[in-house]
C-alpha cells in the first residue's frame, strides 16, 4: 500500500514522500492528534523543494516562490486525500503548510495543528538542525511540507540515522533578529517582528495612532507606503520579508544533479 501511495504521490511531482504512524509521533507543544481525527493511525508527509526565489533580495519575488509552493501542495493535498479515500475506502484530512492555524491569545498563532517539522522528522524526511527547522538529507534546509493524515494503518519509514546539520552556525549568524542565538529554540517575538514586518502588530500600530491623529495626519497615513503594504497584506494574507536561516543553510543549496 505504501509504494502504491508514494507512486502516487512522486507522480504529482512532489519531491519527497514519508509516512508516520501517529503513535511515533511526539510534538509536545502541539495538540494531540486525537482532539483533531481519533480514528488517525498515519500521516502521509510530503516534501517540497523551496524555489532559487528565497535568495532574491527582493522580497516580493522571494515571497512569491513561498506562495507557489503553498498553492502547489494545497492542491497535492486535495488530490492525495482524495486518492486515500477512493483507493482505499480510507478517511482522510489534509494538514496545510501554514494556515488556517488557532489564534488564541495562548498561543498567539504560533503552533500549528500538527507539528509538520515533527511529523517530516517521524516520517524519515529528515532531521532538525542548529537552525530549529528541518534538513532533508537531499534538498537540504530548502525544503517545506505538507502532510494527510489517515485512518490508515501505515507504519513509520525507517529515520534518518546521521545528524545532518554540519554546525556551520551561518545560520545563527545571519540571522538579522538574534532569534537563534539559544539553541534548540527559536525566539518566535524576535522572528516575527523582522520576518513579518506587515503583521498583526504592525496592523494594531497603524490603527491605535491612525485614531489618535488629526484628520491631516491621517490623510498623510493612507499616502505613506506602510499603509499600501499594510493594504497587501490584508488580501495576501501573512508574508515573510526574511527567509536567512534558510537560504544561509549550505546544504541544498546546489540543483545540480550529482
Ligand atoms: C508558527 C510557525 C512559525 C512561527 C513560529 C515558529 C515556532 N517556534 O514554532 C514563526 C513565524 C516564527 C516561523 C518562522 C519560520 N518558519 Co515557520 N512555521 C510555523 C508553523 C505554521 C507552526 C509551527 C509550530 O507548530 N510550532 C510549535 C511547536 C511544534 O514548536 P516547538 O515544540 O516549540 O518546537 C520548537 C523547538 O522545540 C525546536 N525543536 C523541537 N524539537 C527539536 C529537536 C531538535 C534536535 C532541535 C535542535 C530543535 C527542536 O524546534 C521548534 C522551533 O522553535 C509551521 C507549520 C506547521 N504546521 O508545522 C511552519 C514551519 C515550521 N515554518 C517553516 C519555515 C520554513 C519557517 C521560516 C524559515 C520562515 C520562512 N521565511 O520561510 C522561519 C524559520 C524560523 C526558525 N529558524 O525557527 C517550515 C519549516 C520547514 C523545515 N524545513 O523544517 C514549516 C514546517 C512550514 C512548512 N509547511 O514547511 N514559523
Amino acid at each position: 500500500m505504501k509504494e502504491k501511495i508514494r507512486e502516487f504521490v512522486l507522480g504529482m511531482g512532489v519531491d519527497d514522500v514519508g509516512f508516520a504512524a501517529v503513535a511515533d509521533y511526539h510534538s509536545p507543544r502541539s495538540p494531540k492528534v486525537e482532539t483533531i481525527f481519533p480514528a488517525a493511525k498515519s500521516m502521509v508527509v510530503m516534501a517540497y523543494k523551496e524555489l532559487s526565489s528565497c535568495e532574491s533580495p527582493n522580497m516580493q519575488i522571494a515571497f512569491n516562490g513561498r506562495m507557489d509552493v503553498m498553492e502547489f501542495s494545497r492542491s497535492c493535498n486535495y488530490k492525495l486525500a482524495r486518492f486515500l479515500e477512493r483507493e482505499f475506502e480510507a478517511k482522510a484530512m489534509t494538514v496545510p503548510a501554514s494556515y488556517p492555524m488557532e489564534m488564541s491569545l495562548k498561543t498567539m498563532g504560533s503552533v500549528g495543528d500538527i507539528s509538520l517539522r515533527h511529523a517530516a522528522v517521524t516520517a524519515g524526511l529528515g532531521a532538525f538542525g542548529r537552525h530549529n527547522i528541518v534538513i532533508h538529507p537531499k534538498f537540504g534546509t530548502r525544503v517545506v511540507f505538507t502532510a494527510v493524515l489517515t485512518d490508515l494503518d501505515l507504519p513509520s519509514d525507517p529515520p534518518v540515522p546521521e545528524d545532518l546539520c554540519t554546525q556551520c552556525n551561518l545560520c545563527v549568524e545571519s540571522c538579522p533578529a538574534g532569534a537563534l542565538d539559544e539553541a534548540g529554540k527559536t525566539d518566535v517575538n524576535k522572528c516575527l517582528k523582522n520576518s513579518q514586518p506587515y503583521g498583526i502588530g504592525a496592523n494594531i500600530r497603524f490603527w491605535n495612532k491612525f485614531v489618535d491623529s488629526p484628520p491631516e495626519e491621517q490623510k498623510k497615513m493612507f499616502k505613506d507606503e506602510n499603509f499600501w503594504r499594510l493594504y497587501q497584506a490584508g488580501f495576501i494574507g501573512f508574508q515573510y520579508f526574511c527567509f536567512n536561516c534558510l537560504k544561509s543553510c549550505p546544504l541544498g543549496q546546489s540543483n545540480k544533479k550529482a
